[in-house]
């Protein structure tokens, strides 16, 4: 990829910028406001806020029942929620996972003092790669954490087919992928468990949460207790654990959120669609895909800048920038550079060679309810613009 371009021919200066305000990836989908405050009026006249409300109780069974998974347990976020499926899986020693991820799939193992060992991914679909992991495993290797990234799920039967052959624990973290199915599958019952965000950022959102999902009853028990510090009943204490608990106004967020599943999942679709159009001629640009054959959020617009591109992914992202799009990077430049693990394992990237070519790569834009078809074309004509030569010609705009 080219490197050495002058970003001041690539911005749109002099001109205004194409939006006043500030366009955010993950501005937040927010359902029906007044059926919220009903909600919170109930929750102020029963004066339970917290620890297994019915709120939460109820958000756990439709969950459950929206994934077609035995149990569900809402948390407090999606890493809280991680590091208690970890622990609750009893993993140790080592664990790997793709280094193209958010930074949390790593910490919530390092924060318990478990190795994170970073495998390299498919640079099609950015999950990861089968054979990747078993170069990886070692006699310390306990388990395996598969990322199902923009939603898109990892290749769960080969992972698994490694797990049972190498006598290791699998689990995913599903954080991008509430909604989605694999191989006509709902997301949430692959593994021994699966772990949900629920961000303010995420396609489906309680303002922070999480959850765990798993088909085995006596893990989902144990992970209970770990939410809430290990209590059985009154003064006693039978599990180690911490604090993982949702609150109240969290859980009818989500409640509320539910309602409008479909509406957000067919605006998200419907502006998947329109970047499609808008951005399509553009040399050296394109869009990642969503297998049609399954459920999707489509709540990641993820462009692809390729060597063949006019200008580079920064060039491109300054541009953006300047005009007010704050489009982002992730996960550039990949978990094992990030500075804990670049200090840990210097030599790490030698194994990574798509996740270096993907984070370099990938630029998201914004999406959600927020963004309309003429917000799109405006993104993508600036987009168009920086696409220019070094002469500062345009080329493809
Ligand atoms: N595993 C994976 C694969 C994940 O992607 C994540 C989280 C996790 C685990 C951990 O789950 P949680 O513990 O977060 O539940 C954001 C989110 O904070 C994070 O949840 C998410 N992944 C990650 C992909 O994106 P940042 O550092 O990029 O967030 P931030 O604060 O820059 O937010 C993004 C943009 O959204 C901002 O530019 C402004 C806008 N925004 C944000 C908030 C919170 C709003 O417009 N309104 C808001 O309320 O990590």
């Amino acid at each position: 990829m080219k490197q050495n371009r002058s970003p001041q021919k690539l911005s749109t200066d002099g001109d205004v910028p194409a939006f006043e305000k500030p366009l955010h990836v993950g501005h937040p989908n927010i359902g029906n406001r007044d059926d919220f405050l009903k909600y919170m009026g109930e929750v102020f006249d029963r004066r339970i806020l917290s620890n297994n409300g019915p709120l939460v109780q109820e958000l756990e069974r439709r969950i459950a029942d929206y994934l077609g998974v035995e149990h569900c347990v809402a948390m407090c976020n999606g890493t809280v929620a991680l590091e208690i499926a970890i622990r609750a899986l009893k993993l140790e020693g080592e664990v790997i996972i793709p280094s193209y991820t958010f930074i949390a799939t790593a910490h919530a193992l390092h924060w318990q003092a478990i190795t994170p060992v970073f495998a390299d991914i498919n640079p099609v679909t950015h999950t990861l790669d089968p054979n990747a992991v078993r170069r990886m495993i070692t006699p310390r290797t306990t388990g395996i954490i598969g990322v199902h990234l923009w939603g898109r799920g990892a290749q769960a039967e080969e992972l698994h087919a490694i797990a049972e052959e190498y006598g290791l624990k699998l689990m995913f973290d599903a954080a991008h992928a509430f909604g989605c199915s694999y191989k006509g599958k709902m997301i949430g019952n692959f593994g021994t468990c699966e772990v949900f965000s629920f961000h303010a950022t995420k396609f489906f959102n309680t303002f922070e949460g999480g959850a765990v999902t798993t088909n085995d009853s006596s893990l989902a028990s144990a992970i209970r207790l770990m939410r809430n510090f290990g209590f059985a009943g009154y003064d006693d204490v039978i599990h180690p654990g911490t604090n993982g608990k949702m609150i109240e106004p969290a859980a009818a967020m989500g409640l509320v959120n539910f309602a409008s599943i479909d509406n957000v999942v067919e605006i998200n679709r419907r502006n998947y669609k329109n970047y499609q159009k808008h951005l399509s001629g553009l040399l050296g640009i394109s869009l990642y895909t969503y297998e049609e054959n399954e459920k999707n959020n489509f709540q990641y617009i993820v462009m692809e800048v390729s060597e063949d591109c006019p200008a580079t992914r920064d060039e491109i992202i300054q541009a953006l920038h300047t005009n007010n799009i704050l489009a982002r990077k992730y996960f550039w430049p990949g978990c094992h550079n990030m500075k804990p693990y670049r200090d840990l394992y210097p030599h790490a990237g030698l194994l990574l060679t798509n996740t270096k070519i993907v984070a370099d790569r990938v630029i998201v834009l914004p999406n959600g309810t927020s963004i309309s078809e003429e917000i799109i074309e405006r993104i993508s004509t600036v987009i168009g613009r920086s696409l220019h030569t070094s002469d500062g010609q345009e080329k493809n705009a």
